[in-house]
């Protein structure tokens, strides 16, 4: 988590440096939404989100540089510079994407929980998205599929309260998005997003739920943004108070997890510094090295544009 919190400071930092393009959304303040369910995941499941995708990808084992590379628009980035921040994809690591048409990526969610249920697999896919997200029509055609084929797959609605400006009560009829998960027959339940922990314990008991009886689930976990909606998202005073900005704040899942180690005396306060400035100086090196890495050949703007799907070509 401290980690990503990091990261994220660097990655803000390149997009105000002019090393980064086109957009670039933080998860600061989230932490412990992705961290906490994904370190109950089993190795192969997979993993899809939208564009605020750079703590998935690095948990899931991408490496910071060549995320940070990607983002720069760097030829060793992920996707060879050509994505950036909201277009991260790691076959390797079953993580398949970073997607930046808002509900766009849930019916390929979807599609992935088929191809495990297809194959006789037993793979859950984690399909994230935001509350904004929650309210495109795509998602409620995925979910009656999702129930009415019995595939397995968690949807998690990463609840930070807002889409871009606008706040949940504003967009939402009911802001209580999991019971959406009604209309289609699915078990669905809201939980905590700040405490790592209980994040954890609650994803293992859904994730065992669902790989045990190949039904769809709804979790919405309630989290916020400490953040802008993005790096360009200047005038946050339009849609909320620096009071309620504070109020989350007493609730920063690091602070949490740090209270807890220090109260359970897992850590000292000299050890947490040192892995402190540990993180900063490994994040201050990926930043130095992936603004470093070439800028991609112009060639490359013709590479793994289009595909060739024919099987006897090995696709
Ligand atoms: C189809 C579509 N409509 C609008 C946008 C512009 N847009 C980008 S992010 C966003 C809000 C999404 O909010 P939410 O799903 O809550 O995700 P969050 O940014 O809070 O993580 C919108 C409307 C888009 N990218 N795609
Ligand atoms: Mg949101």
């Amino acid at each position: 988590m401290l980690r990503l919190r990091v990261f994220e400071d660097q990655s803000t930092r390149a997009y105000r440096q002019g090393l980064a393009g086109g957009y670039l959304h933080v998860y600061t303040g989230m932490e412990a939404t992705a961290i906490g369910w994904l370190s109950s995941i089993e190795k192969g499941d997979p993993v899809i989100t939208a564009y605020r995708d750079h703590g998935h990808a690095m948990y899931l084992g991408c490496d910071p540089f060549n995320v940070m590379a990607e983002i720069m628009g760097r030829s060793d980035g992920m996707s060879r510079g050509k994505g950036g921040s909201m277009h991260l994809y790691s076959k390797e690591h079953s993580f398949y994407g970073g997607w930046g048409i808002v509900g766009g990526h849930i019916p390929i969610g979807v599609g992935l929980a088929f191809g495990t249920k297809y194959k006789g697999g037993k793979e859950v896919t984690h399909c994230f998205y935001g509350d904004g997200a929650a309210n495109a029509g795509v998602v409620y055609e995925s979910m009656n599929m999702a129930a009415l084929w019995e595939l397995p797959v968690v949807f998690i609605i990463e609840n930070n309260e807002f889409a871009m400006g606008t706040r949940l009560e504003y967009h939402a009829a009911d802001p209580e998005l999991h019971k959406r998960a009604e209309g289609f027959g699915m078990d669905h339940e809201r939980i905590d997003g700040m405490d790592v922990l209980s994040v954890r314990k609650d994803a293992k008991r859904i994730i065992d739920k669902v790989r045990k009886t190949h039904r769809p689930y709804v979790v919405e976990v309630m989290n916020y943004r400490f953040a802008g909606h993005g790096a360009a998202d200047n005038d946050q005073s339009l849609y909320r108070t620096e009071k309620e900005l504070e109020k989350a704040k007493k609730r920063d899942p690091i602070e949490l997890i740090e209270q807890y180690m220090l109260e359970h005396r897992v850590i000292t306060d000299k050890e947490l510094e040192a892995v402190r400035l540990e993180i900063e100086g490994e994040m201050e090196d990926v930043f130095d090295r992936a603004s470093k890495s070439p800028k991609p050949d112009p060639e490359e703007v013709y590479s793994d544009v289009y595909s060739d799907m024919l099987p006897e070509k090995g696709h």
